[in-house]
């Protein structure tokens, strides 16, 4: 009679302690700040430009901060994208070169191959 009367005090603190426990947790999770997802924007764009008839097509480009922009050689010639702050390997025909525009200005490149070919890419 006495052990019983002892288990039903345990289970009654047990459950009290788990009810207090759980209304804690509760408030707790109430009082965190709502968490923001920000979804990332991405606005930079690939921009082509081909290289055929020993030229850059188009020669003059303009681009956005962030922008890319891929060169692909068609002609069956090789040719070497030279600029200041860019230069490609020779590209063969079939290959591309690829460069990341991040500061604004004009920016003249050449063939260092064939120097009469020339472009120039603009950055806004
Ligand atoms: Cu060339």
């Amino acid at each position: 009679m006495k052990i019983k009367y002892v288990l039903v005090v345990i289970v009654v603190v047990v459950a009290i302690l788990a009810i207090f426990a759980l209304t804690q947790q509760k408030k707790t999770e109430q009082n965190l700040p709502p968490v923001k997802y920000e979804k990332p924007v991405i606005t930079a764009q690939i921009r082509q430009i081909s290289i055929k008839n020993f030229a850059f097509v188009p020669s003059d480009m303009k681009v956005k901060k962030g922008d890319i922009i891929i060169w692909t050689n068609e002609d069956s010639a090789p040719h070497q994208i030279s600029g200041t702050d860019f230069k490609s390997d020779v590209i063969k025909t079939g290959f591309t070169y690829s460069s990341t525009f991040n500061q604004e200005g004009s920016f003249d490149y050449i063939c260092s191959i064939h120097p009469s070919m020339k472009g120039t890419i603009t950055v806004e």
